[in-house]
């Protein structure tokens, strides 16, 4: 079967987290990702976090399926010229240096335009232009810079990152959007262009909310759905608000039988307007529905913190998954707090493809995260990361190079 991105071909010079989480999706959706990497080295997530000795790292295998990996020593005279015919062949130039790195090995917007105006070259860097725009960036960084921190926590304690790798992989699906627009645009112009995805930009576009509650806090100096409500107090920005749900429909963690040993023996909680009465009804307390300090979201509100506290009375008796069964028989918003094993070890995941199972050559078996996006007529097969080089013969060949001369690159270390 054909896939979407068959025919486009990906220079692939990211590392690290954000740009491979980009070009990974492209290459699930089929485009040609040729993974550009030095020498003897690779990519730095070869070696890092590592849980076999010399074997490349789950951080590498988990983030660059489906890619090919070639070695080019782009500072050396002959590895630029390898590197420029690749401008040539490919649609896409993707890269995640640190501000500057790419136009200091001289390959500039202009140059590459030079050599192929049909490319497109996009980046992820740490932030736009302003004050932070040289800036090394990694994940939590962005997350701090982006507005995540200051809102993740709660009230009583210091800003938190969370383990959902917003500034990473948030912006290299940001680029991987961005990327596919600039092809489809190209479509109609001929022309390459630019695209940026800043990872603080990213992360502030994933807290979207946080800034609408700046503006409504600002209006009106509260925000009845938040923790600090009716009790404590809100200042000049948005407050960390635990885990409350953030929407109309106020949430929270409770505690489930086995608690006091099980960390993730937790349920997230929704009392939905709609299925308060039914709520009620669980919980053993019918009177609610009906009084006046309960019946309606807006009396609710000064009250969450006891309604929550009678709820969790009531999930105490029962494990995460017990309440999962019980309340969606009712329709009530709810989700179990689930950890990592369970998740890897849940069937239903493994027959989508989200968790995948892959084959690795020096690693053997491990377990992956597959795409996460399903297209019916494009499905994602994924396949083993590459060694590094182990596609720079036939990359090379497929760019006219002879056998001869690529030994000779090779032992003048062009490659
Ligand atoms: N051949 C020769 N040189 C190469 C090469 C190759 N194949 N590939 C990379 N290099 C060189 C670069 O040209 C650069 O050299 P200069 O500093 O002399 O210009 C050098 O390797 C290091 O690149 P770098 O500065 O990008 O790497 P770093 O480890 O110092 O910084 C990071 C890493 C992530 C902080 C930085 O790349 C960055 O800020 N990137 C943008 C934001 C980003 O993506 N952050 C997310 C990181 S986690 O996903």
């Amino acid at each position: 079967m054909s896939k979407a991105l068959d025919g486009v071909r990906i220079l692939d010079f990211t590392h690290v987290q954000s740009g491979p989480t980009c070009t990974q999706l492209l290459a699930w959706f089929g485009a040609d990702v040729i993974k550009v990497e030095r020498a003897g080295a690779g990519d730095i997530t070869r070696e890092q976090l590592r849980d076999i000795p010399d074997v490349d790292s789950l951080y590498f295998t988990m983030l660059n399926h489906n890619k090919r990996s070639v070695t080019i020593d782009t500072k050396n005279p002959e590895g630029k010229q390898v590197l420029e015919a690749l401008i040539q062949k490919c649609d896409v130039l993707v890269e995640n240096f640190a501000p500057g790195a790419l136009d200091r090995m001289g390959f500039t917007w202009e140059r590459i335009q030079e050599l192929n105006p049909r490319m497109i070259v996009a980046s992820v860097k740490g932030f736009g232009p302003g004050p932070y725009e040289d800036c090394k960036v990694y994940e939590n960084v962005a997350q701090c810079a982006g507005g995540a921190a200051s809102t993740t926590g709660f009230d009583d304690g210091p800003p938190v990152v969370t383990g959902a790798q917003i500034g990473d992989s948030g912006t290299g699906l940001h680029l991987a959007l961005g990327i596919v627009t600039a092809l489809f645009q190209r479509t109609q112009t001929g022309r390459g262009q630019r695209v940026l995805a800043a990872m603080q930009d990213g992360v502030l576009n994933l807290c979207r909310v946080k800034l609408r509650d700046q503006q409504r806090l600002e209006r009106n100096g509260t925000m009845k759905e938040y923790p600090q409500y009716p009790n404590g107090t809100f200042g000049e920005a948005v407050p960390r608000a635990g885990n409350a749900s953030g929407g109309g429909q106020p949430g929270w963690i409770l505690k489930c039988k086995g608690w006091e040993t099980d960390p993730n023996a937790y349920i997230y909680f929704i009392t939905q307007a709609p299925v308060w009465a039914k709520i009620c009804n669980v919980i053993g307390k019918e009177e609610w529905a009906t009084h006046p300090d309960y019946a309606t979201p807006a009396a609710r509100l000064p009250h969450l913190k006891d309604i929550f506290a009678e709820i969790e009375r009531w999930t105490m008796t029962k494990t995460k998954f017990e309440a999962m069964q019980i309340l969606n028989k009712y329709d009530i918003p709810c989700g179990p707090i689930l950890s990592m094993k369970e998740i890897a070890e849940e069937p239903s995941l493994r027959k989508t493809g989200t968790i995948v199972e892959v084959d690795h050559p020096t690693r053997g078996k491990y377990l992956t995260v597959g795409n996460p996006i399903k297209l019916s007529d494009s499905p994602t097969e994924v396949k083993r990361s590459p060694l590094l080089g182990e596609h720079t013969d036939e990359v090379m060949a497929e760019l006219g190079y002879s056998p001869e001369q690529i030994s000779a690159l090779r032992t003048a270390g062009a490659i």
